[in-house]
């Protein structure tokens, strides 16, 4: 058995301080004001998020491992996959189920772990080699955002994209992403997503707004990243964490609230920036979907659903779909 890792960079050094320029720039003078939410991941937003995974109220995770378990050797029989590529693949806790579904198949070879947290694909990725050793693996940092740089690694090839982060994009930004990831694809390559379902409102807030405050902490810990990368001073104790289903958005959508008028200076932008008494910074969408508005988005971006799967509580689903 040999056991191999390469890791392929091929953003410029200064791609991710560029791009969190750009962002602040735009989001913080806009109206209203907004920033996307991949600035939440540094290491203590990682940390802070795998807490909220195992808060009693935060049930998506539970539901997406739960129904992994039931049906990873099913995943496995569709795609007879040599390849996984992972999208956003953190940790990769969740994936271990479908690496060993898929290497009892007997097909896999090559796990693609893609992340844009260097530091996060490299541990996984390592962890990872030295529970499989006869696996191939080939970590990709990389901002799916604006690239898909998939391995040129043998077919079929399976992309995962789970934890329901598909959720983060507006409308527009998920067409134009499931299009890449369609264009990406040859016909015997598959795609594996994950997305939160629409429930009751109160359990949908409930998740984002939960009694520990671990997702408040979550939530302002952007700030505490802007003012590290930009030398900005925002005070965290200023805003209040807000958590807002949307209903005609069908989302629930993040915000910090200043809780008095106050000024911002961001050196690094030469910026200055005003909160009045009760604005708000939209810090994330976490859309929820229904299966056959879905559905109909996959096939209008050229991914065709085969196979959904769900939780027994029908809370979560995994949609397998095929170019
Ligand atoms: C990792 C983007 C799927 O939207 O549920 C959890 C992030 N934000 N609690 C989500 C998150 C607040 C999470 N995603």
């Amino acid at each position: 058995m040999t056991t191999s890792l390469t890791v392929r960079d091929t953003l410029p050094d200064d791609h991710f301080a560029r791009q969190l320029h750009e962002d602040v720039r735009t989001g913080l003078t806009a109206d209203p004001k907004t920033l996307p939410p991949k600035w939440f991941y540094d290491a203590r937003g990682s940390e802070l998020f795998t807490r909220i995974t195992r808060l009693p109220e935060y049930y998506p995770t539970r539901a997406e491992r739960q129904i992994l378990r039931a049906h990873a050797p099913d995943i496995a029989a569709q795609t007879r996959a040599r390849t996984l590529v992972e999208l956003g693949s953190g940790s990769s806790e969740k994936t271990r189920t479908l690496l060993d579904a898929l290497i009892a198949g007997g097909t896999l070879r090559h796990y693609a772990p893609v992340d844009v947290s260097r530091a996060a694909v490299t541990d996984a990725a390592e962890s990872l080699m030295a529970d499989y050793p006869s696996l191939e693996v080939t970590a990709t940092v990389a901002d799916f955002d604006t690239e898909l740089p998939f391995p040129d690694a043998p077919g079929p090839r399976l992309v995962a994209f789970l934890g329901s982060t598909i959720g983060n994009f507006d409308p527009a930004q998920r067409t134009a992403f499931l299009g890449r990831l369609a264009a990406a694809l040859t016909p015997a390559d598959a795609v594996l997503i994950g997305a939160d379902l629409v429930k009751s409102p109160a359990t949908l807030v409930r998740a984002y707004d939960d009694a520990q405050g671990v997702t408040a902490e979550f939530n302002k810990n952007l700030l505490r990243v802007l003012n590290r990368e930009l030398g900005a001073d925002f005070d965290p104790g200023a805003f209040d964490h807000q958590a807002v289903w949307n209903e005609s958005a069908e989302r629930v959508e993040m915000y910090l609230r200043a809780r008095y008028g106050h000024t911002i200076t961001l050196p690094a932008l030469d910026l200055k920036v005003t909160f009045a008494l009760g604005e708000t910074l939209r810090t994330e969408l976490s859309t929820k979907f229904r299966r056959p508005r879905l559905g109909t988005e996959l096939s209008r971006s050229g991914l065709n659903p085969t196979h959904w799967w769900t939780d027994p509580q029908n809370r979560f689903t995994l949609v397998l779909a095929r170019p």
